[in-house]
C-alpha cells in the first residue's frame, strides 16, 4: 500500500511539474495564494462547524466562528452588499442553493443555452434538472456575443419566469442585466446572477455590478478570476429579508452540511487579497485577455466578438474549425504545453464535436505577464496550428517563457513558488 502512496504523490508531483513548465490558459482556473495554500492543510479541514457563527452544533468552534465572521464580512465588503453566505462549497452547491430558496419544481426560469455559453447549472441535465424547473432561453446576439434584449423581453413577457439567470462560461461581455431589470420587475421575476467566471473582475470594479444593476443574488464559484480556493459563495442585496433567510437555510442544511472549513479560511485570505490587490489584479487581466485576442486575430485566427473589440474579461473564443474543429485542436495545444479547453460555440451543431476553443488570463496574469507575453504566445498558437511546426518545438518554447513566470503575484507573499509542491512528511520533493 505505500508503494500505492507514493505513486499517488509522484503523479501529483509530475501534474504540479507539468504547470509549472506549460502555459494555463484555462478560463475557469487560477492559482491560490502560499497564505491561503496554508490554510487547506490546516486542522480547520478535520473540523465541523454546521450552522452559523455562534449557532453551531458542535462545540470547539471558537476560532471557526472568527474566521468566518472576517470571511463574511470581507465578502460584504468587497461586494458592497448586505448579504453573504460562504456555506456553499462550489458554485454549482450554490446555484442549487439558489434554485432550491427562489424556485419551485416545474417553475419557469430564465437562462441562456449551453451553445451560447451557459455553464452546466442551466442544462436540464444539470442543477436546474435537479430542481425539475423548466429552462426559459433567452434570445442570442451572436455578433455581439450577449443577451439580445428586445427578443427576450418578448420570451419573458411571455414565458414569466420568476427567477432569471444571468452568467455564462464562455463569458466574454457583461450582460445585459440594467436594460432587463424593468422587464424583470414588470413580470415580477427576481435577477440572479452567476458570476463564476467574472467574480474577481467585479471585485476589483473592471466589470459590472449585478447586485446594483438589478440582480439580487449572485452565486459564484471563488476560484476562477477570483484567485481564491475550490468554493462557492452566495452574496446578496435586497429590501426582503426573507430573500436572505430563504439562501441561508437552502445553503444550510439544504445543499451543505459542513461547508469545508479549510477553504472558507483560505477564501477569508483571498478576500482579503482581492481587497489589497483585485483592482490591479483585474485590470491587468482584461488587458491581457485583449492583447491575446488581438495578437491572435493579427495571425489569422477567427476570434470572436471582433465588433466589441474582442472580449472585456479575462475569456477568448476562438472558432478553430479551419484548424480542425476544438477537440484536436485543443489536444494539440496541450501536447504543445498550451492548456485550453474545447468549448461549444453558438451555432454548433452537435455537442459532441465543439468548434472552439476557450482561452483565459487569469492563472498567466497571476503569474506577472503582460501584453508583450501575450504576443508570445499569440506566436506560439500561429507556429503550432499554422505553419506546422512540431509540438516538441513548440513545448520548449512555451516552457523557455514559462520558467521566466513561476512566482505569484498580485498577493500577500508574493515572488513565491505557484506550482510549490507542501511535501509534509520529511521525504524530499522529487
Ligand atoms: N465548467 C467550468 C468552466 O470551466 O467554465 C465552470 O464550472
Amino acid at each position: 500500500m505505500a508503494q500505492v502512496v507514493e505513486r499517488i504523490r509522484s503523479a501529483v508531483k509530475a501534474h504540479s511539474a507539468r504547470f509549472e513548465r506549460s502555459i494555463p490558459l484555462i478560463a475557469s482556473e487560477n492559482l491560490l495564494s502560499p497564505y491561503a495554500k496554508e490554510l487547506l492543510i490546516s486542522d480547520f479541514h478535520s473540523r465541523y462547524a454546521e450552522g452559523l457563527p455562534g449557532e453551531r452544533y458542535y462545540e470547539g468552534n471558537e476560532q471557526v466562528d472568527e474566521v468566518e465572521r472576517i470571511c463574511l464580512t470581507l465578502a460584504k465588503e468587497l461586494f458592497r452588499c448586505s448579504f453573504a453566505d460562504v456555506r456553499p462549497i462550489s458554485g454549482t452547491v450554490a446555484n442549487l442553493a439558489v434554485l432550491k430558496a427562489l424556485a419551485a419544481p416545474a417553475d419557469p426560469v430564465g437562462t441562456t443555452r449551453l451553445s451560447d455559453g451557459a455553464h452546466i447549472s442551466s442544462a436540464v441535465f444539470g442543477a436546474f434538472g435537479l430542481r425539475g424547473v423548466k429552462p426559459v432561453y433567452y434570445a442570442w446576439d451572436e455578433e455581439r456575443m450577449t443577451i439580445d434584449v428586445p427578443k427576450t423581453q418578448a420570451i419573458l413577457r411571455e414565458a414569466r419566469p420568476k427567477l432569471c439567470l444571468f452568467g455564462l462560461s464562455l463569458f466574454l461581455f457583461p450582460l445585459p442585466v440594467r436594460e432587463l431589470a424593468p422587464t424583470l420587475q414588470e413580470i415580477g421575476a427576481t435577477g440572479w446572477y452567476d458570476g463564476a467566471h467574472v467574480l474577481g473582475l467585479i471585485a476589483g470594479g473592471e466589470f459590472q455590478d449585478p447586485l446594483h444593476e438589478g440582480c439580487s443574488v449572485l452565486s459564484a464559484s471563488t476560484h476562477k478570476t477570483l484567485p481564491g480556493p475550490q468554493h462557492g459563495i452566495l452574496l446578496g442585496e435586497s429590501a426582503d429579508p426573507e430573500l436572505y433567510r430563504k439562501l441561508g437555510s437552502a445553503a444550510f442544511p439544504g445543499v451543505t452540511s459542513n461547508h469545508h472549513l479549510h477553504a472558507m479560511a483560505a477564501l477569508a485570505v483571498s478576500l482579503a487579497e482581492a481587497r489589497a490587490f483585485g483592482r490591479a489584479y483585474a485590470r491587468q487581466v482584461i488587458a491581457n485577455a485583449r492583447a491575446l485576442a488581438g495578437a491572435l486575430a493579427e495571425r489569422g485566427f477567427d476570434v470572436l466578438g471582433e465588433k466589441l473589440g474582442y472580449t472585456a474579461s479575462h475569456t477568448i473564443a476562438v472558432r478553430v474549425g479551419r484548424e480542425g474543429g476544438g477537440a484536436p485542436v485543443a489536444a494539440r495545444l496541450a501536447e504543445a504545453g498550451l492548456i485550453t479547453n474545447k468549448n461549444l460555440l453558438p451555432g454548433d451543431k452537435s455537442p459532441k464535436e465543439p468548434q472552439g476553443v476557450r482561452l483565459g488570463t487569469p492563472e498567466v496574469t497571476r503569474l506577472g505577464m503582460t501584453e508583450p507575453e501575450m504576443v508570445r504566445i499569440a506566436e506560439l498558437f500561429d507556429a503550432l496550428l499554422h505553419r506546422n511546426a512540431p509540438a516538441e518545438r513548440i513545448a520548449r518554447e512555451a516552457g523557455e517563457l514559462k520558467r521566466e513566470f513561476t512566482r505569484l503575484q498580485y498577493c500577500f507573499a508574493a515572488g513565491e513558488a505557484a506550482y510549490r509542491y507542501y511535501d509534509l512528511v520529511g521525504r524530499p520533493a522529487a
